[in-house]
């Protein structure tokens, strides 16, 4: 029997090794060579490309998306998608896809567990351990408390939101700023942020990445929360004006930050490593192996969904048919 020709997927960026394997097994996959090879390898293979699947690292953009004239579909696996051009995507009636709900929880859990991290001091507490010091040098410095803090929350979506609750309780009293007011929503509205940073002790930031968030978190906006205050991001690094943030993190004008996201994933400055007010994570906020799964599954969904019947599961954008 003659094999048949199956379905083409281009990988964009290195996905996880069992979500790999289990699309090699299924479909005829190809990866995208990085700088030079890139040329030569869609003028062999363009034609042949489907669907796109890919982590959102190094990304989708438009000179991609036209070079691929059979495209019908990026399957992302991930929530963000701000390094997919979308635009693009609309103008060649691609589909674009993305894994929300299943990692809502878990990213949630992040940001509290780097939220406690930062303001009791438990990676530095920990690191003083290890080193011998509490038995020379005595009792660890009094940290912060989280309880019945104000905090602020940028971006009440679905994460936002699953942030929100479990900072309730805690006993503290929560603000957000979200483009527009949501009506019924039991949180104090801030028309800026600027106002929202202005009123809190922590803004934690949940807000989508893209041209439309970049440095919202501007200097004058960190400046904001002052001396006491703090910043902790679990959302994308693109969205706080991280020269600003060291600098003040260094004078003393602003008490500390919990990441999970850098504006230049896997480099994190060498300034902001030196720190011993800030608490930095690998962007592992949706990485549990449960979590994980489920977005592997979702990705998966949306693939077999578009060459079933070129829809998708959980669509950005709908393919044009
Ligand atoms: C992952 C994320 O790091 O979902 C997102 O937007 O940032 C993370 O869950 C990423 O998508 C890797 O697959």
């Amino acid at each position: 029997m003659t094999p048949q020709k199956r379905d083409e997927i281009l990988q964009v960026g290195a996905l996880e090794s069992t979500l790999a394997t289990e699309l090699a097994a299924k479909y005829e996959t190809l990866s995208l060579p990085d700088g030079g090879d890139r040329a030569a390898f869609l003028a062999e293979h363009a034609a042949t490309v489907r669907v796109i699947v890919t982590n959102g690292r190094p990304g989708v953009d438009a000179k991609l998306i036209a070079a691929l004239p059979n495209l019908g579909a990026i399957v992302n696996n991930g929530v963000g998608y701000d390094s997919i051009d979308v635009e693009a995507a609309r103008k060649h009636g691609v589909g674009v896809s993305n894994t929300p709900d299943v990692l809502t929880d878990t990213v949630a859990d992040t940001a509290l567990g780097l939220t406690l991290m930062t303001l009791r001091g438990f990676g530095s507490a920990d690191r003083y351990v290890r080193a011998g010091r509490w038995a020379r040098d005595g009792a660890f410095p009094y940290t912060r408390d989280l309880n019945g803090l104000q905090v602020g929350v940028l971006g009440l979506g679905r994460i936002g939101s699953a942030i929100a609750k479990r900072l309730l309780a805690f006993d503290c009293a929560i603000a957000y700023h979200n483009r527009h007011e949501i009506a019924d929503s039991p949180y104090r509205y801030a028309a800026s942020p600027l106002e929202l940073a202005e009123s809190v002790d922590v803004l934690v930031v949940a807000a989508a990445g893209g041209p439309h968030t970049e440095k919202l978190v501007s200097a004058e906006v960190l400046a904001a929360l002052g001396p006491e205050g703090y910043l902790i991001n679990i959302a994308r690094g693109s969205v706080v004006d991280q020269d600003a943030l060291i600098d003040l993190l260094a004078s003393g004008g602003l008490a500390g930050a919990g990441l999970d996201v850098f504006v230049d994933e896997p480099n994190v400055p060498a300034r902001l490593r030196e720190l011993d007010n800030v608490v930095l994570l690998p962007h592992v906020g949706s990485a549990t192996a449960r979590t994980r799964r489920a977005m592997a599954l979702l990705t998966l969904r949306n693939l077999e969904s578009y060459f079933t019947s070129g829809d998708l599961v959980t669509p950005v954008l709908r393919p044009r048919k």
